[in-house]
């Protein structure tokens, strides 16, 4: 914002930039539940090929938890692909929400083993199914192995409406063999109608500004 506005539009700007960004947009934050992709919101895995070991743990990264008999309680709520795979492996899940949603970005947890890096991913690709195809939106490069073995990821483009996905991780190592990439969450991040007290607020806010300008 320019230094050189006067003291009252800078009030009002600020007004409204505070009320957009809590009202309008979901605020970049690990693991929601009620993300349009979320399994709790209605969204369904598609195309998915389960890692042997963890049958139906494709939804855990949607926040999903499909019966998955992990025996590490932690990751029933996670993705993890399969194993035994080189370097270099494509991984792919597609999923649908029951409805088309607008798409601004998305936000990305994801986890490595420790120490050697292994179900780490170099790169990651989000599709959207427009027209019977699938277009690329967003194509990240991530640390092929991560830092502290943990991986807080997002990317933003111009809005996209669709409601079928898809995501490909590229698999960074093949430690072990045991090299599927594990994801914890993946997030949407949409454009949400302001709550009615968010109006409320924002409408007596605009009318106290106008009443203090006669
Ligand atoms: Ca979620």
């Amino acid at each position: 914002m320019s230094p050189y506005l006067p003291r009252r539009s800078l009030a009002w700007g600020t007004l409204i930039a505070s009320l957009l960004g809590a009202g309008l947009t979901q605020t970049a934050s690990a693991a929601s539940a009620t993300d349009a992709w979320d399994v709790s919101q209605g969204s369904t895995v598609t195309q998915f090929i389960a890692n042997p070991a963890l049958p139906g743990n494709g939804p855990g990264m949607f926040g999903g938890d499909a019966g998955e008999n992990s025996p590490f309680p932690g990751e029933r709520f996670n993705t993890i692909f399969p194993d035994l795979l080189p370097t270099g492996t494509v991984h792919v899940i597609e999923w649908a929400t029951p409805a088309p949603i607008t798409l601004l970005g998305w936000q990305l947890q994801a986890a490595a083993d420790g120490g050697n890096g292994a179900r780490s991913f170099a790169h990651f690709t989000l599709s959207v199914e427009i027209g019977g195809a699938w277009v690329a939106v967003s194509s990240v490069d991530t640390l092929a192995l991560y830092v502290d073995q943990h991986l807080l990821l997002g990317d933003s483009f111009a809005p996209v409406t669709a409601s079928h996905f898809r995501a490909e991780f590229t698999q960074a190592t093949s430690f072990f063999g045991a090299s599927g990439p594990r994801v914890v969450e993946l997030d949407a991040i949409t454009a949400a109608v302001p709550e009615p007290g968010t109006w409320a607020l924002m409408l007596g806010g605009l009318a106290g500004l106008a009443r203090r300008r006669r």
